[in-house]
């Protein structure tokens, strides 16, 4: 199943971040068991040649490869998706006309202008056929937009109604400093979330995707219950910090109950 047809049939996934840019790091994260992995370009350490080699331990670990490109890099969700990602995010798209070019550069005419050459996505895929590659790529392939800032939530509508755009994609990070006017950043801001419900709401009025970087993997559910449906949880430096954490308090709590009971003082004589 293709990570559109699971958003399709009403799937809620959940994928890891990752900024980490080593095809070695990226095995171990694909091997925890999200459905997706997200190879980040714009916050996180990713490029070309480790996106190129990063989406075949996604692939061999059955998982969904996703790339975030940087900001206005569209020439670059061409370029993922020929690598074999099913879905590219693109941040800080603020308008109609960003947006257009974001899904011109993802989709296969007559929708878009992608130009054709899936060099490595197609044998990745085993596929042979390029013409049912292109009659079903367009289906096949997910264009998030990301919303994050007051110009995207006032454009909101018409990205969504946007050919080519199937989805859009919070960074409640973002839309903190922006919703604050900069006074701070915090991506569980507690009066946002009425507006960030509302536009997981517009996005299924739409017939389009919501999906949402969360940053207290506590409220998931909340966010499920909002409508969002593809959940990005990270990144590596979260995921060692964690690890960590729970293995030194297993091993420090079971030092403390083997130490032999403190001495009484008496010297035994
Ligand atoms: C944000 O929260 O602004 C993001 O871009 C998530 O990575
Ligand atoms: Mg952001």
């Amino acid at each position: 199943m293709t990570l559109a047809s699971r958003l399709n049939a009403g799937e809620t996934l959940l994928t890891a971040w990752s900024g980490v840019p080593d095809a070695l790091t990226v095995e171990i994260v694909a091997a925890q068991g999200f459905d997706a992995v997200t190879l980040d370009m714009q916050h996180g350490g990713h490029h070309e040649d480790s996106i190129l080699r990063s989406i075949v331990p996604v692939m061999r670990a059955d998982r969904h490869p996703v790339v975030r490109i940087p900001v206005g890099r569209f020439e670059m969700a061409s370029r993922a998706l020929d690598f074999g990602a099913e879905a590219v995010i693109a941040p800080m798209v603020n308008s109609v006309d960003e947006a257009r070019r974001f899904a011109a550069a993802m989709k296969y005419p007559p929708v878009g202008e992608r130009s054709w050459g899936p060099s490595f996505a197609a044998p990745r895929a085993g596929s042979k056929d390029p013409v049912a590659w292109l009659r079903e790529s367009n289906a096949a392939t997910v264009s998030f937009a990301m919303i994050e800032t007051r110009a995207a939530l006032d454009a909101l509508d018409g990205i969504l109604e946007t050919p080519g755009i199937d989805g859009i994609f919070v960074g409640p990070a973002d839309f903190s400093i922006a919703w604050t006017e900069g006074a701070t950043v915090d991506g569980k801001l507690e009066d946002m979330m009425e507006t960030v419900a509302r536009i997981a709401g517009r996005a299924k009025a739409a017939g389009k995707h919501a999906g949402i970087f969360v940053v207290n993997a506590a409220m998931s559910g909340r966010f499920v219950e909002m409508g969002y449906r593809f959940l990005a949880l990270g990144t590596e430096h979260r995921y060692i910090a964690l690890g960590a954490e729970h293995l030194l308090a297993a091993a420090r709590g079971s030092l403390k109950q083997s130490q032999p009971p403190k001495a009484s003082g008496s010297t035994g004589y």
